[in-house]
Order: structure tokens, then C-alpha cells, then sequence
């Protein structure tokens, strides 16, 4: 399959602050210690996404969060800028109706793969379809972590959750697919362990006309523990060391099984599209 891919990474490392005194400005420090569990991947994306807004050459006040509900959706009430935190699914519509609004504003949501994908499938696809100028980082951890882990639609076949205690009988989706097919202009995959990479798709996803996609794989303890995986350390280490970046993959080769033996990361789609808003 043709994707029209144009690898975007620079490949030039850059070197990442360890602390995050570059960005205690952006962070609402009041409100730490944060309710993330320990080992969760929300805190790194956290300071990566505050890095890129503060590096994005857009003033902050430009800048606009939607998170809907959920874990993920507590990630925007740490950022000390313009955040909204919206019912469960409907972060994307109240995103587009922002940059309908006014266009000037550069418009991120952030959510689940359930708040994105389950209860807001409809609105991400659509959105999608119109090619509307937002940006999506969508958080997948395979399953529902606030509400004790449920299965989402990205929970791999096989895979033990509340809703699921012999194992998950449906087929996950496969994201950057979806997102391709339904006709984003930017569609990436990496983990929260690539920092590097990840902070350089966030600051490309800025820059792109039209709807951006960023998937990022993170672990949750609720998923690791109702399958035995270990701990979120465990799952931390296979989303580190098990990852190939292949930027030209075939999009249909990015399923991730229950197995987590094949995990393909990359920057897989930027192409123009018109925009429907914004
Ligand atoms: C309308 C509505 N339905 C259901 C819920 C319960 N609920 C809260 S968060 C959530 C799912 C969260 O999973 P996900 O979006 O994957 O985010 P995570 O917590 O894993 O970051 C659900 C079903 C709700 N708050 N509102
Ligand atoms: S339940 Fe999962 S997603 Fe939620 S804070 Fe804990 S580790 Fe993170």
C-alpha cells in the first residue's frame, strides 16, 4: 500500500533536559504531586508535550487543550495554559468547534483509546474524513484505566480485562490504519519511552495543515496486572526494547497483538489534504 509517506524525523538527536526546570513555567506545580499511578507513561507525555508547546515558536496563549475523561484526560488541569476538560468522548467536537471559532488558536486534544476511540470513534473518525485543522494525541494503554480496565478498541485479542476475565475475543484496532483510511494528513506512532522522537513528532504535528495524529503507546499498570505481565517496569521494558521504527511500514502490518512481539513504530503519514475548518 501507498501512504504518500514522507519521513519527517530529522534524525538529529536532541538533547532532552533530565529536570523539567525548562518547563516548571508551564507545569502547575500547585497541583503535584499528580494522581498518576507510579509507573505510568502519563507523566512522561506530560513534560514532553509541555517541551513542545513551549518550543513550538507559537505564543502559549495560542495554545488550546481538550482532554475528555479519563487518566488521560487529567493531563491538560497540569498544563498552565488554556485547557478544557470535556465529557467523556466529546473532546474532538469541542476541539473543532474552538478552531471553527476562531482559527488562530492551535488546538490539541489528548485522550484514551476509549475516550478517543470508543465513546468519540465516531467524532475522531469524521473528523478525520474532514481533514479538520487539530491535532489528536491519542494514549493508547490497551485498555480502560480509570474505571478499573475495561476493554477498549485497541485491547489486543486474547488480553484479560474486567470485561474480559478469559480473555478478549475481538480484534483491536489498528490506529495509524484507521487514521490513514478515514484521511488524517499526519499519522505517527511511537511510545512514551521514545522521548526523543516523540518530542519531534509533537513539534511537527504543530506545524501541520489539517488533522494530525499521534498515537503513543504507554503502559498502565491495570493492564499489566490483570494479564500478568509483571509490572508497569516490565511493560515500560518491552515498549522500550521490542519497538522497530519503520517509517515506510505498510500500514496494514501496524496491528499489535497480545504477544507485543511485533511493535512498529514511526512518523508513517504527512501528506496535503484540504481542510474542511481552520
Ligand atoms: C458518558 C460516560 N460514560 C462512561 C464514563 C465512565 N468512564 C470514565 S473514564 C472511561 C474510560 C477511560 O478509558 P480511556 O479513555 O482509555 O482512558 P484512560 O483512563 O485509560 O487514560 C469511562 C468508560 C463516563 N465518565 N462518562
Ligand atoms: S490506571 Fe493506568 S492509565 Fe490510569 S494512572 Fe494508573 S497506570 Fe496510568
Amino acid at each position: 500500500m501507498s501512504t504518500e509517506a514522507e519521513v519527517t524525523t530529522t534524525g538529529v538527536k536532541v538533547e532532552l533536559p533530565k529536570s523539567y526546570e525548562d518547563i516548571k513555567d508551564l507545569i502547575r506545580v500547585d497541583r503535584l504531586p499528580h494522581i498518576w499511578c507510579p509507573g505510568c507513561g502519563l507523566g512522561i507525555l506530560l513534560k514532553l508535550l509541555a517541551r513542545a508547546i513551549k518550543n513550538s515558536g507559537i505564543p502559549i496563549e495560542k495554545h488550546v487543550i481538550v482532554t475528555g475523561i479519563g487518566c488521560t484526560g487529567r493531563l491538560g488541569g497540569y498544563l498552565k495554559l488554556d485547557a478544557y476538560h470535556v465529557t467523556h468522548g466529546r473532546a474532538i467536537p469541542f476541539a473543532v468547534g474552538l478552531k471553527m471559532a476562531n482559527p488562530e488558536l492551535e488546538v490539541t486534544v489528548v485522550g484514551g483509546d476509549g475516550d478517543i476511540l470508543a465513546i468519540g470513534g465516531n467524532h475522531f473518525i469524521h473528523a478525520a474524513r474532514r481533514n479538520d485543522d487539530i491535532n489528536v494525541i491519542i494514549v493508547n494503554n490497551f485498555i480502560y484505566g480509570m474505571t478499573g480496565g475495561q476493554y477498549s478498541p485497541t485491547t489486543p485479542k486474547g488480553a484479560k480485562t474486567t470485561t474480559s476475565p478469559y480473555g478478549h475475543y475481538e480484534n483491536p484496532f489498528n490506529v495509524p490504519l484507521l487514521a490513514y483510511a478515514a484521511g488524517a494528513s499526519y499519522v505517527t506512532r511511537w511510545t512514551v519511552l521514545h522521548q526523543n522522537e516523540l518530542y519531534q513528532s509533537l513539534l511537527e504535528m504543530f506545524k501541520v495543515k489539517g488533522f494530525a495524529v499521534v498515537e503513543v503507546l504507554s503502559p498502565c499498570i491495570i493492564y499489566t496486572d490483570r494479564n500478568a505481565m509483571g509490572d508497569a517496569v516490565d511493560l515500560m521494558r518491552v515498549l522500550k526494547e521490542r519497538p522497530v521504527i519503520d517509517h515506510r511500514a505498510n500500514l496494514a502490518d501496524l496491528d499489535i497483538d497480545f504477544s507485543m512481539k511485533k511493535i512498529i513504530l514511526g512518523n508513517f503519514v504527512k501528506r496535503e489534504r484540504p481542510v474542511s475548518y481552520g
